[in-house]
């Protein structure tokens, strides 16, 4: 392919307001350009990455008996209802009327959708396990888009919705679909783990499993354990509870309180609290005000602890909880800042860490006023003792007791298993082999396709340098004469061409007639696996060859070549180090 022919509006520098690498590789290299805030259109040198990464898809979930469908993404709002989702989600869910007034979502996900669709046209076991999968476009209006295609507001997805007979069979096809995602997730090359997850309000039998790439500027923690396969979003891991809160339980009455009063003026937060009482933050109990489905809660976490929400809800069986800031709490009339868990009229949840202190400092509630040598249990008391804060650095891992780690990630897929959530709803139904009606048992599983193209760029980005893998790469050898009005350089390109297309690779010339400086950094923003440049030495039929990323030129005996090669040594590199990575 002639680059002078083709659309691809590099950029010198990154635009300002890109700030993660991989969105400002994108911009620069001329794949994609915002149309909207959170919206974005691929051109052609990004849609042909994307189109790679949808077929890798396609192929591993046709092996595994998924068919492929188009479904709308004009949902009527009465699925909605029926599920009883339209009320779930509130401005995140874009809605408009047609002509006739009627009022439709767009499509966010697609679970409503197909379990209609099955309702409808699927009545015996007969039929089953049906697994149905589509690569369409998703509209999420989240508040805060950002780091370009990574969160966007619409979007590619793959997502797949699975029916069977049973549970044993939902576990096979989740099986599959693991393996599956995880042959799709090698091929394109992206460094990933796979995580316990919190199954959210999807609801269903709870087992969800995430798949994370290790990238710094992801959103998500996860948690692994240095030695064994534990793994988990931080939203979900467990650590090994010490064995002292096993036994750690009210005390008697006749200790007597040894708290003393301390005069803390205007010092709220826990590091102040902490220098000014020569503590460490670990030694302050912190006595935060939540609402759980519109209840007050007193939540006690350790001052060195973060609550997690997720656990906190599981915890209280709330579906709902949210923190109270000064402004949402000011009707419970108490200081916050120097609250404590002290005739506060509300239930109280303590921390197991919290539970297990010998004593410790808390708000008095009194403005400028905290108590130390407070001993939980005897100064104050606990409705429930659970688990409610997130895994920190020094925590061992649950099942082997080694240290736990902590990785920032991107979410890149996410499996589910539903059971009957929406059959059950939307009053979906088989007749089973005795001919009892049944639910069918669902799960659900979604890769996130553009976000997966900015993922990779993530991982791969080196300041201006990109370098895709062969089996996503837009195109690639990038063929390079020094200067396309030299006869013999142009020969020797067009032999080339020609020859490693004869191999079954994707060539890109650079044919424009710019100096070589422009050349070479427009090659390195779009990151193709093998560079050929022809120049002076073209008379002698040698060229340079390069190879991106950390493969270097190299012959069989894996010696490090120079980079003057043969065309005969060209070809040999492309046909044994670009060849095999393409599939
Ligand atoms: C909504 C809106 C946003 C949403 C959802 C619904 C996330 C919603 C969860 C899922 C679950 C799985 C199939 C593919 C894999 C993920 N954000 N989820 O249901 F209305 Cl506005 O999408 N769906």
């Amino acid at each position: 392919m002639r680059q002078s022919k083709l659309f691809i509006p590099t950029l010198r520098e990154a635009p300002a307001e890109a700030e993660a690498r991989s969105h400002q590789i994108l911009l620069r290299s001329g794949m994609i350009r915002q149309t909207a805030s959170g919206v974005y259109s691929f051109l052609p040198l990004g849609r042909r990455v994307l189109h790679k990464i949808e077929q890798i898809v396609r192929e591993e979930m046709d092996a595994i008996m998924a068919q492929e469908t188009l479904l709308p993404s004009l949902q009527p709002t009465e699925l909605w209802k029926e599920s009883g989702r339209d009320s779930d989600y509130g401005p995140e869910l874009m809605r408009l009327s047609d002509r006739h007034d009627r009022s439709f979502a767009l499509g966010p996900t697609h679970e409503e959708v197909i379990t209609a669709l099955v309702r409808d046209e699927v009545h015996s076991y007969r039929q089953l396990p049906l697994t149905l999968y589509q690569i369409s476009t998703k509209f999420r209006d989240e508040r805060r888009p950002r780091f370009g295609v990574l969160r966007g507001r619409e979007f590619l997805m793959k997502d797949a919705y699975s029916f069977s007979t049973n549970w044993e069979e939902l576990d096979r096809v989740y099986e599959d679909m693991v393996q599956a995602y995880t042959r799709i997730f090698t091929r394109v090359g992206l460094r990933f783990t796979k995580v316990e997850a919190d199954a959210g309000t999807i609801g269903g039998s709870g087992e969800t499993h995430e798949f994370m790439a290790l990238a710094a500027i992801g959103e998500d923690t996860i948690v692994t354990c240095t030695s064994c396969n534990y793994a988990a979003n931080l939203e979900k891991a467990i650590y090994k509870i010490p064995e002292e809160v096993k036994d750690a339980h009210l005390l008697t009455e006749e200790s007597v309180s040894q708290k003393v009063k301390v005069h803390t003026p205007d010092m709220k937060t826990i590091q102040q609290v902490a220098s000014f009482l020569e503590k460490e933050p670990k030694d302050i109990i912190k006595t935060l005000l939540y609402e759980a489905d519109g209840v007050p809660v007193a939540v006690l976490v350790r001052g060195d602890h973060d609550v997690n929400e997720i656990k906190l809800q599981h915890a209280l069986g709330a579906k709902q909880v949210e923190m109270l800031d000064q402004e949402k709490s000011k009707h419970l009339q108490l200081p916050v800042g120097y609250l404590g868990p002290y005739n506060l009229s509300m239930k109280v949840i303590a921390d197991h860490a919290v539970i297990t202190m010998e004593s410790g400092v808390t708000g008095a509630n009194e403005k400028d006023q905290h108590y130390t040598e407070v001993k939980p249990g005897l100064d104050f008391t606990w409705d429930i003792a659970a688990d409610v804060r997130n895994a920190a650095e020094g925590d061992q891992c649950p099942s082997c007791s080694s240290a736990l780690a902590f990785d920032r990630g991107i979410e890149v897929g996410h499996v589910f298993k539903l059971g009957t959530k929406y059959s059950d709803a939307m009053g979906a139904t088989f007749l089973s082999q005795e001919g009892t009606p049944q639910k069918p048992i669902m799960g659900c599983y979604g890769i996130g396709i553009s976000r997966l193209l900015g993922t990779i760029a993530e991982q791969y980005a080196v300041d201006s340098t990109m370098n895709w893998p062969a089996a996503i790469a837009p195109y690639h050898v990038h063929l390079i004469p020094i200067s396309v009005k030299d006869e013999t350089q142009m020969q020797l390109v067009q032999e080339l061409e020609r020859s490693l297309t004869a191999l079954g690779l994707e060539v890109l010339v650079d044919d424009r007639n710019e100096r070589p400086g422009v050349k070479f950094k427009d090659a390195d923003l779009l990151g193709l696996p093998m560079r050929v440049i022809v120049g002076k030495d073209a008379a002698d039929r040698q060229v340079e060859c390069r190879l991106t990323g950390d493969s270097q030129v190299v012959d069989d005996a894996g010696k490090s070549i120079s980079e003057r090669l043969s065309i005969e040594e060209v070809l040999h590199v492309a046909k044994h180090q670009i060849l095999p990575k393409l599939r």
